[in-house]
């Protein structure tokens, strides 16, 4: 095993490419640095931390140390102790998931056969495929540039009459099905920030906001996915007593999207009022829309949206938005 010593100490990760191969979250660090002085690292010509191979070593190996159970600062106390006898730890194997393995095919293959399979209607040959997408391409690239390629093109040629109905129906069911089944197998934290997903009223199109439920409880958010056209009213009375961090509701028409003009105001009545962000297409294609809805836009990606719910969870406290009896 190499000795974190023999790392290159270049700066060149940013925080959240560091968040990413540590599993900590940026919040995290930002506290780590400025309550432990864990680390100094370097900044960037825009002020943003530059973190080293070096640094992100360190971090890890931190990380095994609190995951094993020994508080930050005693993990930082026995850093320093073995820095100020001149030794450094061994690099720790640890990382956020299983590592990845070697793509066995690339993702425009995995589009083309994922399309194939579902003009088909051949559901294990879907299934197969699939698997192995998710198996070898984390979450972020298995959506966005697997996932949403398929199904647009499953949309234009249903548009074009190329493709019936019925086989972009068994496609989006069965992705669907594969997105639910993925967002329960990770597992349901109880004292993290509380958040509700789920999608406008009227709005059908749920497969945005279930990979957006998927990819914040991969990211340890106790989530919630409510599911297509879920009404305010209901929804914010459900709010009221059971205290979300956060509501997180997604359209992909502007007929929808305008439909949760009032949704942050009648939130702002409740004694302790969640967040309420938004996205999706309808957002998206209609800027003007933002401008009548009042809550947080949570940008047009996946990936920007997640760094926003980071943003505005990460300084939370998680337990006071746990529910009570659990
Ligand atoms: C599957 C599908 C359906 C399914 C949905 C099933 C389901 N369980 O979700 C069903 C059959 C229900 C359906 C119905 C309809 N559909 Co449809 N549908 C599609 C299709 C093929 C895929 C949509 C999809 O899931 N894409 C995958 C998502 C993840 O991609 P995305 O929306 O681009 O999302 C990205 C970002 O927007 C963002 N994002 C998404 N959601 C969120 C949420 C948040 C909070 C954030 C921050 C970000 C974010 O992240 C994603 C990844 O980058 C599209 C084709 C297409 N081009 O998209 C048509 C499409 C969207 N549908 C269309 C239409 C017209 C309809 C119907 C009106 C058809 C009809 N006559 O009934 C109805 C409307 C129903 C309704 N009231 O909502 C049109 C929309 C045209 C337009 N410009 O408005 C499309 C484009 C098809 C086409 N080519 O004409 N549809």
């Amino acid at each position: 095993m190499a000795n974190i010593a023999d790392l290159p100490d270049t700066p060149q990760y940013t925080i959240k490419v560091v968040a990413i191969q540590t599993g900590i979250r940026p919040v995290t660090l930002r506290a780590w640095e400025r309550r432990h002085e864990v680390l100094n690292p370097q900044r960037a010509d825009n002020h943003y931390r530059l973190y080293s191979e070096r640094d992100v070593a360190i971090l890890r190996w931190l990380k095994s140390r609190v995951d094993a159970g020994i508080s930050i600062s005693t993990a930082v106390a026995e850093l320093r102790s073995m820095m100020a006898q001149g030794l450094m730890p061994e690099v720790s194997p640890v990382s956020p998931q299983k590592a990845k393995p070697q793509p066995t095919h690339t993702k425009e293959e995995y589009i083309k056969f994922l399309y194939q399979a579902f003009l088909a209607h051949d559901e294990i040959r879907s299934y197969e495929t699939f698997k192995q997408a998710a198996e070898e391409y984390d979450l972020i690239p298995l959506f966005t540039e697997i996932l949403v390629p398929v199904l647009t093109q499953i949309g234009e040629d249903w548009y074009l009459g190329k493709i019936t109905i019925a086989t972009e129906h068994f496609a989006s069911n069965f992705l669907r099905g594969r997105l639910l089944d993925l967002f329960q197998t990770y597992p349901i934290r109880k004292n993290s920030s509380y958040v509700l997903i789920g999608c406008a009223p009227f709005e059908q199109h749920e497969l945005g906001s279930l990979m957006l439920a998927t990819l914040l409880r991969a990211h340890g958010y106790r989530v919630e996915y409510l599911g297509p056209d879920v009404p305010i009213d209901d929804l914010v009375d459900f709010a009221s007593y059971e205290h979300p961090a956060m509501i997180i509701l997604s359209a992909s028409s502007s007929a929808s999207a305008i439909e949760l003009k009032n949704t942050q105001q009648k939130l702002a009545k409740l004694r302790r009022p969640p967040l309420f962000g938004y996205g999706g297409r309808g957002f998206d294609n209609h800027p003007e829309i933002r401008q009548k809805v009042a809550g947080i836009y949570l940008g047009n990606t996946l990936e920007k949206a997640l760094e926003k719910v980071n943003e505005l969870l990460g300084e939370h406290s998680s337990k006071p938005y746990a529910r009570k009896g659990v």
